[in-house]
C-alpha cells in the first residue's frame, strides 16, 4: 500500500469519521504528529504538563489519572472530576489539541456502553477518541459505537502493545483488523507498532480506501525500556521504518520531575521535532 506516503493533509480530506478528520488536521496545522500521555497522579501537574506542551501537540493521551484517583478517593473525585474535565476541555481549546481516553473497554457490548456514557466520567461527553481491547469480539464495537457515533467520536482498536511478551500479535492482530474493516464509520484505526493496511490479506488482493490511523505508544529517544516490560523506540524507527501515524511519548517527555514545566516543554519540542523530520522523510517532501 502506498497510503502511507500520503500527507496528513490528503488523507484528512477523505476522513468521513469527524475525530479522525479533526485529528489529521490538527497535526497539518500545527505541523506536529506527536501526542503526549500524561500518566500522573496529582490533578495539578496533569494540567501543567499538559499546559506545557499543548503548544506543541497534536493529540493529548489522558489516562489512568482519573481511574486511579477515582478508585481512590471517590468521595472528592465526584466533587473534582468535572471541573478538572472542564480544565482539560479549556486547555484543548486554548492548544487546539485532540483528547483521546486511553480506557481500554474489554467487556461486552452492553457494560461498555454504559461505562462509556455514565459514571463519573461520562468519557464519550469528552474524549474525541477512545480504545477497546479486541477480546469481547464485534460486540464490544456494537456498544460503544451506539454511544459514540452519534456524538461524531471514534474508535482505536488496540491490535498490537508495545510490551515484551505482548499476546497481542499474529493471527490476534489480523483478528482486529478484521473487526475495524467491519466498522469503518466508528473505527477509524488503531494502537499498533507499525501500519496495517492490508494485514491478513491475500497478496493480490488490494484495499485502496483502506486509511487506519496508526497511534504509537512506546517511544522514547533516551531509553530502550523500563524495568516493567515497556520497550521503547524513536520516532523515526515508529514513523518512517514502520509507517506510523503518531507516535505517543510519555515519561520521554515529563521524566522523573513532572513540576519542571521549562525542561517538559523543550523535551516536547524535541520529540515533535524528530517526529515530523521522520514524517517529512516518509513523504519525501
Ligand atoms: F496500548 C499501549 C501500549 O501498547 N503501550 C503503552 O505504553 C498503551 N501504552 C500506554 O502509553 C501506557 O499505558 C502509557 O500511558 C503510555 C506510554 O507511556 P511512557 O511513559 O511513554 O512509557
Amino acid at each position: 500500500s502506498s497510503l502511507h506516503l500520503q500527507t496528513y493533509t490528503q488523507r484528512a480530506l477523505r476522513q468521513k469519521n469527524p475525530a479522525a478528520k479533526l485529528l489529521l488536521e490538527t497535526i497539518d496545522r500545527k505541523q506536529s504528529n506527536l501526542a503526549v500521555s500524561v500518566d500522573v497522579a496529582s490533578p495539578k501537574d496533569f494540567l501543567a504538563i499538559i499546559d506545557a506542551v499543548g503548544p506543541f501537540v497534536c493529540l493529548i493521551k489522558a489516562t489512568l489519572l482519573l481511574r486511579r484517583l477515582f478508585s481512590t478517593h471517590i468521595d472528592i473525585i465526584e466533587d473534582f472530576t468535572p471541573a478538572l474535565l472542564e480544565d482539560l476541555q479549556a486547555l484543548s481549546t486554548k492548544h487546539d489539541f485532540v483528547i483521546f481516553e486511553d480506557r481500554k473497554f474489554a467487556d461486552i457490548g452492553n457494560t461498555v456502553a454504559l461505562q462509556y456514557s455514565s459514571g463519573v466520567h461520562k468519557i464519550a461527553s469528552w474524549a474525541h477518541l477512545t480504545n477497546a481491547h479486541c477480546v469481547p469480539g464485534p460486540s464490544v464495537i456494537t456498544g460503544l459505537s451506539s454511544v459514540g457515533l452519534p456524538l461524531g467520536r471514534g474508535l482505536l482498536l488496540l491490535a498490537e502493545m508495545s510490551t515484551k511478551g505482548s499476546l497481542a500479535s499474529g493471527s490476534y492482530t489480523e483478528a482486529a483488523v478484521q473487526m475495524a474493516r467491519e466498522h469503518r464509520d466508528f473505527v477509524v484505526g488503531f494502537i499498533a507498532q507499525r501500519r496495517m493496511d492490508g494485514v491478513g490479506t491475500g497478496p493480490n488482493e488490494t484495499l485502496e480506501e483502506e486509511d487506519f490511523l496508526i497511534l504509537t505508544p512506546g517511544v522514547g529517544l533516551d531509553v530502550k525500556g523500563d524495568a516493567m516490560g515497556q520497550q521503547y523506540r524513536t520516532p523515526r524507527e515508529v514513523v518512517l521504518e514502520s509507517g506510523c501515524d503518531v507516535i505517543i511519548v510519555g515519561r520521554g517527555i515529563y521524566g522523573q520531575d513532572p513540576s519542571l514545566v521549562d525542561s517538559i516543554a523543550a523535551q516536547a519540542i524535541r520529540y515533535k521535532e524528530a517526529g515530523w523530520a521522520a514524517y517529512l522523510a516518509r513523504t519525501q517532501i
